[in-house]
């Protein structure tokens, strides 16, 4: 269950030391940080941020900790958009929401590349978390939210995306021989009309392997008078057939409540790019609060798959 120290109303329980890192932690000049993905090291849990600079495009920077909630900010960012070389010109507005995943022991990071025609996924990887070699550039513009399934299925690497040709924003499913020739591209989930998805929806955290199926965290976009309103919700999809949806949850885990979350540069947003789930089962969800800090909340692995799938 969730430590005293949590408090919260929905099924994930903040951390109440949250927002974690604000900008004040972060040792140089910035704008804000936010939607950072947690990677589990030999030594503690780190954090790769995306730190959006004040001239407004967006970077990486390493923060660490021992309990996944201390953190420490490197001083200097670890990926900065590219200058030369094939994606100088797929990264001239930034690079954003990194998403790691562990396969085969190599830490993959999937991230945003932006620029001028528009979000492309790229590919990166990393041994010591400071350095990453890009891979390869893994979409046309129109995709984002790419998240890597942490094994191959049926011979194939898979992974979550968020194309936009006519929609708003559906995730879908892709696979690969190689990590690097994506196909075989299906839907796998739509907005549902009349509920806190309703808008749009794109995949937030890198799947995670349960018995009863792969949980995908997701986020979903209601759109009101007032703006959006990005939500953290839930779905389970089939292990050996993962673009077959088993339950998906008809209520967020976590909805924007607090002022962190409630006000900042883009209010009303929780935004998930990663998880650790401990050997007893606990899970620590870290998302992005209202583009502007980077927050814990946490539950048992028991509780969501109990308690998030109720009518
Ligand atoms: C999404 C992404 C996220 C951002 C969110 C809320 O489309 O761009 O990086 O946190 O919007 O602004």
């Amino acid at each position: 269950m969730a430590a005293e120290n949590f408090t919260g109303e929905d099924i994930l329980t903040r951390w109440e030391g949250n927002p974690a890192i604000v900008i004040e932690d972060v040792p140089f000049r910035a704008n804000t940080v936010f939607n950072g993905t947690p990677i589990v090291t030999e030594n503690g849990i780190f954090l790769l941020l995306r730190v959006e600079g004040q001239q407004g495009f967006s970077f990486f920077a390493l923060a660490r900790s021992q309990d996944g909630l201390r953190f420490e900010i490197d001083d200097n960012p670890v990926m900065m958009p590219a200058k030369d070389g094939p994606f100088a010109k797929y990264e001239s507005r930034g690079i954003e929401d990194p998403r790691a995943t562990f396969i085969d022991g190599v830490c993959y990071v999937m991230y945003v590349a932006v620029g001028r025609w528009g979000s492309r996924i790229a590919l990166a990887k990393t041994i010591d978390y400071v350095n990453y070699e890009r891979i390869g550039l893994v979409s046309e513009p129109g995709n984002k939210d790419g998240v890597l399934f942490p094994r191959k299925i049926n011979g194939l690497y898979v992974r979550l995306d968020r194309p936009i040709g006519l929609d708003r924003g559906s995730i879908w499913i892709s696979y690969s021989p190689d990590l690097l020739n994506w196909g075989k591209s299906e839907i796998v989930m739509t907005p549902r009309h009349g509920y806190w998805d309703d808008y749009r929806i794109g995949a937030s955290v890198p799947p995670i392997e349960t018995e009863e199926g792969w949980l995908e965290i997701y986020h979903g976009v209601k759109m009101t008078s007032g703006g959006p309103i990005y939500r953290i919700g839930v779905v389970l999809l089939d292990l050996d057939k993962p673009s077959r949806v088993i339950k998906r949850g008809s209520m967020p885990i976590l909805s924007p409540r607090t002022k962190y979350e409630r006000i900042g540069d883009i209010p009303n947003v929780c935004f998930a790019c990663g998880a650790v789930v401990d050997d007893n089962g606990n899970i620590k969800v870290y998302y992005g609060a209202a583009d502007t800090s980077i927050c814990v909340a946490e539950s048992t692995m028991k509780q969501i798959l109990s308690e998030s799938f109720q009518e």
